[in-house]
């Protein structure tokens, strides 16, 4: 496509000098160096997206991993499955998919598990280091089998904000990213509650506050507009923070 899109520009080039010393003349040469500009500008970003975050080592990790917003859920329904060590708990794969499932945490432990050192950024101006472990999120989607509308995925959780689940949701390179995981152990331990048990995402390019934690639903979408407000996720309709939060 790059050579492609270069040998296009060149020809152009050469149809506005009308000669074969294209490069020779400045203004085809303005021509070309735009379009190797372009080129470099549209592979950093491709590259960004894709590139890894960070990882720490063991030592590395802060000696405890605060929680943030909701600290548990405290509805009926949370309290009993947490009552049940979750072996109730059920994470729905639904939405433009070919196979919905329902998953229990024993069929999350089942998939090859990523294990990665992190460090979170929480907007607010905190940081902190941890192991996280789980299935990547791109497994899960495949086994589910993404149809080929699917553009966004969206995760609704136990919490209730305002009455309504805390929501948030990411695009598909995101979604496919090898660093994003369906977390079920932190620091080699179950969830704590006041991290999201019994399952939480972490989407480690992006933000603290797009890792939803108390998974219930994932949903493939076409379009954010029938999520929440219309901006895919529960702080960026109400608070006006960026869908995108990129680190
Ligand atoms: N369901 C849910 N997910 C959530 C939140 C929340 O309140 N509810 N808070 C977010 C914010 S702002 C941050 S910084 C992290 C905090 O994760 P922690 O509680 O494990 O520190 O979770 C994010 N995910
Ligand atoms: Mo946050």
């Amino acid at each position: 496509m790059i050579l492609a899109r270069r040998s296009l520009i060149a020809g152009t080039a050469a149809l506005l000098a009308g000669c074969d010393k294209v490069v020779e003349h400045p203004a085809a040469r303005r021509i070309l160096f735009m379009g190797e500009d372009m080129q470099r500008g549209l592979q950093r970003a491709l590259v960004d997206r894709n590139a890894l975050a960070p990882e720490f080592r063991p030592e590395q990790r802060s000696p405890f991993f605060r929680p943030n917003g909701t600290r548990d859920p405290g509805t009926p329904e949370y309290a009993a499955m947490r009552a049940g060590n979750f072996a109730e708990w059920r994470l729905q794969i639904g939405g433009l998919v070919a196979r919905p499932l329902s998953l229990a945490l024993t069929d999350l432990a089942a998939f090859p598990q990523r294990a990665q050192i992190t460090r979170h950024d929480c907007v607010e101006g905190w940081s902190a280091i941890a192991k996280w472990q789980g299935p990547q999120l791109g497994e899960v989607l495949k086994a589910a089998g993404l149809r080929d509308a699917a553009r966004y995925i969206v995760f609704t959780c136990a919490d209730l904000y305002g009455g309504a689940p805390y929501y948030e949701s990411i695009d598909l390179i995101d979604a496919f990213h090898p660093q994003t995981i369906l977390a079920w152990a932190l620091n080699d331990q179950f969830l704590p509650v006041m991290n999201g048990a019994p399952c939480r995402l972490r989407v480690e390019r992006q933000l603290g506050y797009k890792h939803a934690k108390y998974l219930m639903r994932i949903d493939a979408v076409a379009s954010l507009a029938g999520v929440g407000k219309g901006k895919g996720g529960y702080w960026e309709d109400n608070v006006d923070y960026d869908w995108y939060a990129g680190i």
